[in-house]
């Protein structure tokens, strides 16, 4: 079966060690984020992209699911002896030499998806990972800035930052007021991805973050349309259990785009328009009614990720799903 799911971090990396296990015969497409993609160091940092590579890949740290597995900062440590910062986004020694490779690519010529298909062929993550673009995107978020002079409307300042320094620096402790994926209006389609929209038997949304990793997806003009259009089951698993994210801070970006951080408003944020069937925890078997009100098939089920083998159990469940929209 010809599987594309549309995946951001450690939510969706974890989904797909989970849903390649439940189909191991299956062919399988991920459309990464590249929204949270910084530039640091002179480096390009694609924090989704090696998330998904180093989890399928075997090199990442299990406990952060982010960076890679015995790490040391050597590097770290020497740029902040030069006070070369930002000290609050931890690369290490290992991660480095990937993104010393990627910027070397870039420069010489290559884009974004022929760079990732180059270190996967180091990592056979034993999916096909492509960027949702090979334009730059990158998502800022406005955000409370005491130190900023306050608005012409008397408001506190208020100042746009860079979506890991808004993540990583602050934590997503200060008010957001708008999440921006800054290019995407102007960005196409990465070669490939709209082909393996087409020749999908199911896409899948991930429990990623809906607003700064599978909605960044859709941002690039001409994905949502496709998947809208693709004529085959598209179905969701949601990433807020019972009122609360699983994991990160998606409700701290959720109230920022005005979206209530339940399953039921995260399905309708995606619309029925893309969404055909959604998957809510057995602890929100209450609002499954809401979600099938929206026009939308939603079945509750265990959705924590605690182990590959909870993850496969999800993922057969939402094959299952698929399959039961597709009759
Ligand atoms: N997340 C953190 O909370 N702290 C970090 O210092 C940090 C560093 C980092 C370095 C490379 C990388 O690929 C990811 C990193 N992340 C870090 C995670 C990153 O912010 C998130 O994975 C995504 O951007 C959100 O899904």
């Amino acid at each position: 079966m010809r599987i594309v799911v549309l995946a951001g971090g450690i939510g969706g990396a974890r989904f797909l060690r989970g849903l390649k296990a439940a189909s191991p015969g299956s062919d399988i497409t991920v459309i990464g984020n590249t929204g949270d993609d910084i530039h640091l160091f002179g480096l390009k940092v694609c924090p989704d992209l090696d998330t998904v590579m180093y989890t399928l890949g075997g090199g990442i740290h299990e406990g952060q699911g982010w960076g890679r597995a015995d790490e040391t900062f050597a590097v770290k440590e020497e740029l902040a002896a030069y006070g070369v910062g930002p000290e609050w986004f931890g690369l290490g020694d290992r991660d480095f030499a990937t993104h010393i490779v990627r910027t070397q690519m870039i420069a010489a010529g290559y884009p974004l998806s022929a760079v990732t298909e180059a270190l996967c062929a180091r990592w056979q993550p034993g999916v096909r990972l492509l960027p949702m673009t090979d334009d730059r995107v990158e998502t800022h978020v406005l955000i409370d800035d005491p130190e900023a002079a306050p608005g012409a409307d008397g408001q506190s300042g208020r100042r746009a930052v860079h979506f890991q320094e808004y993540w990583v620096r602050h934590r997503a402790a200060v008010p957001a007021h708008a999440v921006v994926p800054v290019g995407a209006d102007q960005a196409k389609p990465a070669p490939g991805v709209l082909e393996a929209v087409a020749a999908a038997d199911v896409v899948l949304f991930p429990p990623s973050n809906p607003v700064v990793s599978v909605g960044t997806i859709l941002a690039v003009p001409g994905i949502r349309e496709a998947i809208a259009d693709a004529g085959v089951p598209v179905v969701g698993l949601s990433p807020v259990i019972g009122g609360a994210p699983v994991r990160g801070m998606a409700d701290k970006v959720l109230a920022a785009v005005g979206v209530e951080s339940t399953a039921a408003a995260v399905a309708r944020f995606y619309g029925s328009g893309l969404l055909d069937g959604w998957l809510v925890d057995s602890s929100d078997a209450g609002t499954a009614g809401e979600v099938e009100a929206a026009g939308i098939r939603c079945r509750a089920v265990p959705l924590l990720m605690t182990d590959v083998a909870a993850t496969a159990a999800m993922a057969r469940e939402a094959l299952a799903l698929a399959e039961e929209v597709r009759a």
